[in-house]
């Protein structure tokens, strides 16, 4: 038998089950790579204290890594929440004693509901050492205005000259994606030459909370089956795209995205790919 691939995040717990740790390692199951988490902090907010992230401590987290390098090793790695400064340093120093050569750098900063996932001294180490070391940074319109020192992002053409941009902070390639569009969600993927758009249609749902997570772990675990950086966007688009289409919610509150969707119900949508100069 062959074995699957191997991925690893390191991001935040999401409680909820919809985002963070936990949506990765639903996608990771779901495109049959095998699944490794560490978790830099517990997200979910007290009742009554309203304390709504709980970081671990740096020695949990040098922890975790160890074990799961120890046991496993990793093909590719994505980072989500990391929250601080000292984390962002951290990971950078660990990672670059591996030689994992994969890495999708998902500079979260808030989450759906506001809650805040990045303290305001950590957005330059986040620039000077994680980015530079990334295969792939994959900010929304607001992650990469944050990035790109309060810009106005709010056109294709808008995202096009962010990726150009945020290109010059060293990562091999830049995707920003346009889901905060109106109209059809365009994201825009740049490799230092050549610029990639990908198109979905608008899904009508406010049900999308962890899209973000799910599709870099999406494209974390293609890039761990082999398939190229390109390739594994797309696939990953459309894995993030179908379980969209079939978010829910049980109550009231903003929902999860389906990640068993493309599995039980295939493809929703086909991805239009074109690319420029
Ligand atoms: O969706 C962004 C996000 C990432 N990571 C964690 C989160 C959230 C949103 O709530 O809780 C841990």
């Amino acid at each position: 038998m062959q074995y699957p691939a191997r991925a690893m995040t390191i991001a935040g717990s999401a409680s909820g089950g919809s985002a963070g740790i936990q949506a990765d390692l639903k996608t990771f199951q779901e495109l049959d790579v095998y699944g490794m988490s560490i978790v830099t902090a517990i997200v979910g907010r007290h009742p009554k204290t309203n304390k709504n992230v709980h970081p671990m401590t740096i020695e949990a987290i040098e922890a975790q890594f160890a074990t799961a390098m120890q046991q496993v090793g990793a093909d590719a790695l994505k980072t989500g929440m990391l929250f601080s400064k000292e984390v962002i340093e951290i990971t950078a120093k660990l990672l670059g004693q591996t030689d994992i050569k994969k890495l999708v750098v998902d500079p979260v900063m808030v989450g759906k509901l506001d809650s805040k996932l990045l303290a305001d001294d950590a957005i330059a180490a986040l620039k000077e050492k994680l980015i530079p070391m990334a295969t792939i940074i994959t900010p929304n319109m607001p992650e990469a205005s944050f990035l790109l020192d309060g810009r106005n992002i709010a056109s294709v053409a808008d995202l096009k000259q962010a990726a150009h941009d945020l290109f010059q902070l060293g990562s091999k390639y830049v995707l920003v994606k346009g889901g905060r569009l109106d109209g059809p969600a365009v994201d825009v993927l740049y490799d230092g030459t050549l610029y990639t758009y990908l198109e979905a249609p608008r899904i009508d749902t406010v049900n999308t909370s962890g899209a973000g997570c799910s599709y870099s772990a999406a494209i974390t675990a293609y890039l761990a089956k082999g398939e190229p950086v390109e390739e594994a966007v797309r696939l990953a688009k459309s894995f993030v795209t179908t379980a969209i289409t079939y978010g829910f919610s049980y109550n009231k509150m903003v929902g999860p995205t389906y990640h068993a969707a493309e599995r039980k119900f295939g493809e929703a949508h086909v991805i239009k790919v074109w690319q420029e100069k």
